[in-house]
């Protein structure tokens, strides 16, 4: 992509409104901007990364054995008058009426809908267990929307449901999304840290947020040093099918220390004692086992093989998938902007021409941009009439992981220059064996 041809609105100035470094990074690097309060349009900078998380979310899904769907944002409140959450859920859920005066709501989440759809259509224990999943996005009106898409009222949200025929079942089928989520934040480069948590209006006994350290995150989280290795690399070893095994294994995960400053449970942090660590963190992950609490609200019934009849049981796994570029930003941010990881970079590369008014470095420039599009590597290229140092600037602030820069002065040696954003390694070498290099 030419950056003469893109959409790409960068300031230099810190936004008054910002309070948090992600935020204020999102609105410079021209990845988002608010159109009213909590709510924002996703420029083609930011929607790219947004592509990316969901792309990562929904292989691991998919893996997991999950089964992708789509569900409207727009519900009917008689669905939600079914399992009594309509005026339970309070001044959160935005209400709509349509023309012909039918009490509606934009999804604040969707257990009542896929509820009414499973069951309408399964009526035996041959059709389950099932996990089901969409990537949509949700209405919540947040009495304080703050610190930009991270806690936004409308935000996208990758929210899964299982339904099994028995607690046992429906343990396993938590226990294969613990270990989805392990993986999913693993491969976007962050520590996801699980921690037992409060159900709140979703119901239920069983739950775990997933939180991520970040040192400017929300709350205060302690945790056992256990927790700094690669645990979702562990977690490869572990056969997803085998019930028993997946429980110790997840078990053994969750007995290692882990809360937050309002939640602090004396008895393990003193057991973990030296190895108790603390950081501020982010929650992007929240799973819950609920049990029957809507299949019985809303009458979902299955026959046995033995002619009995069963409640479903049921659990829901979320995941904040725009909440999560926030949080990959706070995790991930130097002085000079943004640094993405690979696997979310809206671009892998970022060419910059440091002349654009010298004939034969435009000309090399766009050679090597030309090559780079037939190797398939995904690049920005900076074509503007802009000086070097601008040029840099707005490379280092929107955080593409490599710069490869061409100017006059190399081009009479033969070479270009590679930076990695992360370190800012420099290296000459050879437009060819920098292609070669990316390519890698
Ligand atoms: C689980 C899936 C649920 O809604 N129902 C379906 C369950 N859980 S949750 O914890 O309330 O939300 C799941 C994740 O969504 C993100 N999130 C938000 N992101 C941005 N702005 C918000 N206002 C917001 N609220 C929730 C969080 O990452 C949360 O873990």
């Amino acid at each position: 992509m030419r950056l003469t041809r893109y959409f790409l609105p960068v300031t230099k100035e810190t936004p008054a409104d910002a309070q948090i470094v992600s935020h204020q990074l999102m609105l410079r690097a021209g990845l988002v901007r608010q159109t009213a309060a909590g709510i924002y349009a996703w420029l083609p900078l930011g929607k790219r990364v947004l592509a990316n998380i969901e792309r990562i979310v929904r292989e691991e899904q998919d893996r997991a054995g999950a089964l992708e769907m789509l569900m409207p944002t727009i519900q009917s409140a008689d669905l939600w008058r079914e399992s009594e959450r309509y005026d339970a859920y309070g001044p959160e859920m935005l209400r709509i009426a349509d023309r012909h005066g039918r009490e509606m709501l934009y999804g604040p989440t969707n257990e009542e809908m896929i509820t009414a759809l499973f069951r309408d259509a399964v009526k035996s224990y041959r059709d389950l267990p099932r996990i089901l999943y969409h990537i949509q996005w949700k209405f919540r009106d947040e009495v304080r929307p703050r610190f930009g898409v991270m806690r936004g009222r409308e935000f996208l949200m990758k929210d899964a449901y299982s339904f099994d025929l028995d607690e046992a079942g429906a343990r396993h089928s938590y226990n294969r999304m613990f270990i989805a989520y392990l993986r999913t934040f693993a491969r976007m480069g962050l520590t996801a840290i699980p921690m037992q948590a409060d159900t709140g209006p979703i119901g239920g006994d069983l739950s775990h947020e997933f939180i991520i350290l970040a040192p400017s995150g929300e709350s205060e989280v302690f945790y056992h040093k256990a927790w700094e290795a690669d645990r979702a690399a562990e977690a490869e070893g572990v056969d997803a099918n085998d019930a028993a095994a997946l429980q110790a294994f997840v078990a053994g995960l969750t007995n290692d220390y882990a809360a937050t400053d309002e939640k602090r449970d004396d008895a393990r942090e003193q057991a973990a004692g030296a190895d108790l660590r603390t950081s501020r963190g982010i929650e992007v992950g929240h799973i819950f086992y609920f049990g029957t609490k809507y299949t019985k609200a809303m009458n979902m019934i299955v026959q046995m093989p033995d002619g009995g009849q069963v409640h479903p049981e049921m659990g829901s796994y979320g995941i904040g998938v725009s909440r999560l570029v926030g949080a990959l930003i706070e995790a991930s941010h130097d002085a000079a902007g943004i640094v993405w990881p690979e696997a979310v970079a809206p671009f892998k590369v970022g060419l910059i021409n440091m002349r654009a008014d010298d004939p034969r470095c435009a000309a090399a420039a766009d050679e090597l941009y030309g090559k780079l599009g037939i190797a398939g590597i995904d690049t920005l290229y900076d074509d503007r009439d802009e000086r070097g140092g601008a040029k840099f600037a707005t490379m280092d602030l929107i955080g593409l992981p490599w710069q490869l820069i061409v100017g006059p002065k190399g081009l009479e040696r033969g070479v270009v220059e590679l930076k990695r954003r992360a370190t800012g390694e420099r290296e000459e070498l050879s437009a060819e064996s920098a292609l070669a290099r990316l390519a890698g």
